[in-house]
């Protein structure tokens, strides 16, 4: 692999080809520039896979019901990729998910492709290049691809521009019923799951949950509320009927406009991204201290200095 040209590695991903996809993803994580060709070349064929965003509070049991649902989507003959987030610092190494994910079961199953993203606190929750990850195993043909995000806050808002239906897992006894107000989650989420229901507050959890859907959504009707344990695969099932029905009643247009929002969010990753490289390497390090410099002794603010350094990268084009 070590010598496989751009053209190359694009045409492997084409065909499926595992170790392709996990090179392809390595190099738009780490040298978005490098991976441009390849990106290039399988970008005509993206755009068709589903992509389901699963969100929750940590340890809600994403992981396993994400595992659970694969082995019922395999059993349908999908081919499925699965985008974990690891909200991990770069101390860590993402060592701890990566650990995790080597666990799940399906991990040596060749139609299925899992891997792990640092976020690093990058846009919402999302690692950088989620966007291209997606592409990658759109070209090599999954036909789903699950999205496992980070916690329960504003930041899950950005998973909804790039998946096409929105799962929000809630455990019972979490006060994630009043999450669910707080957070503003309520309008991204298309199913509730509520996991972990072999607790004891399982049933009072779904009363209140269903009760507070209800009354927030103002007659418009509400979004399934589906009970599962994932541990032991209860409601799995359940949920995927519900996702299948979405499926089909979802109108094309809906599902083309959540699409479209994949777009503009990649190409302001991307161009976020190239006009911080054009900050870090055409403004001279020694230039660059003694801005700071300057600002330190407050001869200058740095608002001024941002504008400065903007109109000198205009001009350097
Ligand atoms: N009792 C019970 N435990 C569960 C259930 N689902 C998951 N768990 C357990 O909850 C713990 C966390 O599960 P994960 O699947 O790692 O949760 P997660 O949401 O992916 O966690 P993070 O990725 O760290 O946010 C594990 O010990 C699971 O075995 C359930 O339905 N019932
Ligand atoms: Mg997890």
């Amino acid at each position: 692999m070590k010598k496989m040209g751009m053209s190359d590695l694009a045409q492997e991903i084409l065909k499926g080809n595992h170790r392709a996809i996990a090179r392809a993803i390595s190099l738009v994580e780490n040298d978005r520039n490098a991976a441009r060709e390849m990106m290039k070349k399988i970008f005509p064929h993206t755009g068709g896979s589903l992509i389901i965003g699963i969100t929750g509070s940590p340890g809600s049991g994403k992981s396993t019901l994400v595992d659970q649902m694969t082995g019922l989507l395999r059993k349908k003959r999908d081919k499925i990729g699965i985008v974990a987030m690891d909200p991990s610092s770069p101390f860590s190494g993402g060592a701890i998910l990566g650990d995790r994910i080597r666990m799940m079961q399906h991990s040596v199953d060749p139609q299925i492709f899992i891997r792990s993203m640092a976020t690093r606190g990058h846009l919402g929750g999302l690692a950088r290049a989620t966007g291209e990850a997606i592409s990658i195993l759109e070209a090599a043909g999954k036909n789903i691809i699950l999205v496992e995000t980070v916690g329960v806050g504003q930041d899950e808002v950005e998973v909804v521009k790039l998946a096409d239906i929105i799962l929000v897992i809630l455990i019972p006894g979490a006060g994630d019923e009043i999450q669910v107000f707080k957070a503003g989650i309520m309008e991204i989420a298309d199913i509730f799951v509520l996991n972990k229901s072999d607790s004891p507050f399982a049933e009072r959890m779904e009363k209140q949950l269903r009760a507070m859907l209800d009354l927030g959504l103002g007659g418009k009707a509400p979004p399934p509320v589906v009970k599962t344990v994932a541990t032991d695969g209860q409601g799995v099932d359940k949920l995927v009927k519900e996702i299948d029905k979405l499926v089909a009643d979802r109108d094309q247009e809906l599902r083309d406009s959540r699409k479209k929002r994949l777009i503009p969010w990649m190409l302001m990753d991307i161009i976020s991204e190239k006009i911080y490289h054009s900050v870090t390497h055409d403004i001279e390090s020694s230039e660059f201290e003694s801005l700071i410099e300057r600002i330190y002794r407050r001869e200058i603010d740095p608002y001024t200095v941002a504008d400065e350094i903007v109109e000198k990268l205009k001009k350097s084009r």
